[in-house]
């Protein structure tokens, strides 16, 4: 069930905080497709809030007040718990070609224990850092573009890739893509809504995927929700589709199901 009731500042912070020590907080898997092979390539980790009176909550609910609050750390350590543990329970049943990718903003991601932190949670379940994605969920203000580019480069230091979430939202600017050294561009739904029905919008998305991989940046289209928009992105070379046409986002006892299907063929 889904509901749009605000959850007022002051209330927020003791209701995450009851939230947390009563296990509240869960995730769910999103597919991601390599569309030319039409095989799932990966999943996106995204957290849910069961809240006891308002019901599940999408993080778009709270995740700005958790990013200024004193449980920004706890939630990043969530994160990254949840996906070393499917990592490692992937890794033990030899699955090794799926990727995961975690949600961070750009005040998460440039901390400067992060580097670190990823490291010793890869190093101790024995993890294949390229098998772990953060997709950065927003970019802090244009004079300090250099400190985020800093940080994007020690994250992939550790061999974790970096993604470059919700592209082209909103104003975001072209010279993010040069400016910002992520591994992966992941193209805003928002864009993709009016394909393959809208010529100018067509070809807009398909310059923009083509700038993305003349930049060496790998793709991927968010918001996939029509057959006509899957067959369309199908037609482009190399990209990655993420959106309910292909599947809503699932269980992790769904995501097990799945995992083993994929690996069974
Ligand atoms: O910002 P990010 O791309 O991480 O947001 C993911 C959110 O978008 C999730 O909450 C997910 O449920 C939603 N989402 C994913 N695919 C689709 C889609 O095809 N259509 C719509 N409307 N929402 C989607
Ligand atoms: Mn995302």
């Amino acid at each position: 069930m889904q509901s749009q009731m605000p959850i007022l500042g002051s209330q927020l912070a003791s209701d995450i905080e009851r939230g947390l020590t009563r296990d509240e907080f869960f995730f769910v898997f999103h597919p991601r497709l390599g569309c030319a092979e039409g095989q799932i390539s990966g999943f996106e980790l995204l957290m849910r809030w069961c809240h006891p009176i308002v019901g599940i909550l999408e993080p778009s609910a709270f995740i700005s007040f958790v990013a200024d609050s004193e449980f920004a750390g706890t939630f990043t350590d969530l994160l990254l718990s949840r996906a070393s543990d499917v990592l490692a329970n992937w890794k033990a049943h030899g699955y090794c070609s799926l990727t995961l990718s975690v949600n961070m903003s750009s005040l998460e991601l440039t901390r400067a224990d992060l580097p670190q932190k990823l490291a010793a949670v890869l190093s101790a379940r024995d993890i294949d850092a390229r098998c772990l994605q953060i997709e950065l969920t927003d970019v802090v203000e244009p004079a300090r573009l250099d400190l985020l580019a800093d940080a994007i480069n020690a994250v992939r230091a550790t061999g974790v890739l970096v993604a470059l979430d919700d592209f082209g939202a909103g104003l975001t600017s072209f010279t993010l893509l040069h400016q910002l050294p992520v591994d992966i561009v992941k193209i805003d739904q928002s864009l993709l809504r009016d394909v393959p029905g809208n010529p100018e919008s067509k070809r807009i998305l398909e310059a923009l995927v083509r700038m993305g991989q003349r930049l060496g940046k790998k793709i991927v289209l968010e918001g996939v929700e029509t057959a006509a928009q899957f067959e369309w992105a199908r037609s482009l070379p190399e990209i990655e589709c993420q959106g309910y046409y292909i599947s809503r986002p699932i269980t992790d006892l769904a995501l097990d199901q799945l995992v083993r299907e994929i690996h069974a063929h």
